[in-house]
């Protein structure tokens, strides 16, 4: 499928893969890129010099481009952006603030940048900023999120900016696809959809909860501390849930017991008391596989639902529903 992004960032297909910190390193991005989308290294809050290694790693695996995100809430950021800078990182895209401070030095060494924002507000200040493209990420999304859905972000940010546009949150298929290109979308990003790829590192024990869930299965905290966080709902979720909203609990206190959590589900395998990050869509996983083979379905189910007319997708939809209903059972 040609758009827009495929033609920006020089790849075959206009999936990007969602930066997921702890979970997207060189194996994951070096997978989805070498199978024709786009595969991001995540810094998270790792030191600058893993991040160093990771595109190393990618660079010896794969000659297709690639990206690196920031996480911008991250105070080594400035660090990790003058890395990218001087390793040439084909795509930068960021997540968690705004990235503006760090555009000109980006575009001067010709990075392409494409900020992850939440808002059309954000979105049009990222435009004017220099950014080659926006990733809108609806709050169905895993991870630190914003407020509005997919559903309604794509169009507004559409009206709002003229670079292209790539929907993230709650897509997982082609369908999700599908629909985020009839909202004004020219490719989307999905994170959870690749946690249970072969390419990617996770503990088992993280990719079978993924499996497993089911659409009310996420929970998002944080949502008195301005930084709601999206993830499986599990002991860890929930007692930091009650330790938000119990007010003889002390931030420092909160802190602590986060501490390390994303660590513990995602190299310990501890699905007890690790922060799983995932999106809602994770009830729409249901395969591992791998790269190629998750790019190659939901391209190739986006394409034939977007040549279907209303009448075929009407008869389609009729008949679809036991096939949902076996899933969620
Ligand atoms: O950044 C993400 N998702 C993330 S970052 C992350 S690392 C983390 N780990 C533990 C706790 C918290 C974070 C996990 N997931 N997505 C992109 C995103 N950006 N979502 C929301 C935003 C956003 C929010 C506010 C972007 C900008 C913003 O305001 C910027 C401004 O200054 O106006």
């Amino acid at each position: 499928m040609k758009t827009r992004v495929t033609e920006l960032f020089g790849i075959e297909e206009p999936v990007i893969q969602g930066a997921m910190a702890w979970v997207a390193n060189a194996s994951l991005a070096a997978g989805v890129s070498a199978a024709g989308g786009l595969g991001i290294v995540a810094a998270g809050a790792a030191p600058v010099e893993w991040v160093e290694e990771q595109i190393e790693i990618v660079r010896s695996k794969t000659d297709k481009p690639f990206g690196v995100n920031v996480m911008l809430m991250n105070p080594n950021s400035d660090q990790i952006a003058q890395l990218l800078a001087d390793k040439r990182v084909p795509v930068i895209t960021t997540g968690a603030g705004d990235p503006g401070k760090y555009m000109a030095a980006w575009k001067e060494v010709g990075c392409k940048v494409a900020p992850v924002v939440a808002s059309a507000t954000l979105a049009r200040r990222m435009e004017r900023a220099g950014a080659d493209a926006i990733i809108a990420e609806g709050m169905e999304a895993g991870g630190h999120i914003g407020q509005i859905t997919t559903m309604t972000l794509i169009p507004a940010v559409r009206a709002a900016v003229s670079v292209p546009l790539i929907a993230a949150g709650g897509v997982a298929d082609g369908r999700g696809m599908a629909a985020a290109m009839m909202l004004g979308a020219e490719g989307v990003q999905m994170g959870t959809r690749f946690l249970t790829i072969e390419e990617c590192t996770i503990a088992d024990a993280y990719k079978e909860k993924v499996l497993a869930a089911k659409d009310s299965d996420t929970l998002v905290t944080g949502q008195n501390s301005g930084h709601p966080v999206r993830q499986l709902k599990n002991r860890f979720a929930r007692t930091a849930k009650h330790m938000e909203s119990d007010a003889s609990v002390t931030s420092e206190e909160l802190e602590q017991f986060m501490a390390g959590s994303l660590r513990k589900a995602v190299v310990d395998g501890d699905v007890v008391n690790g922060s799983m990050m995932s999106g809602i869509s994770a009830c729409l996983v249901h395969e591992r596989g791998t790269a190629a083979d998750v790019i190659a379905e939901v391209i190739g189910e986006a394409e034939e639902l977007l040549g279907l007319g209303a009448e075929k997708l009407i008869e389609m939809n009729a008949r679809a529903g036991r096939v949902s209903a076996a899933h969620a059972e």
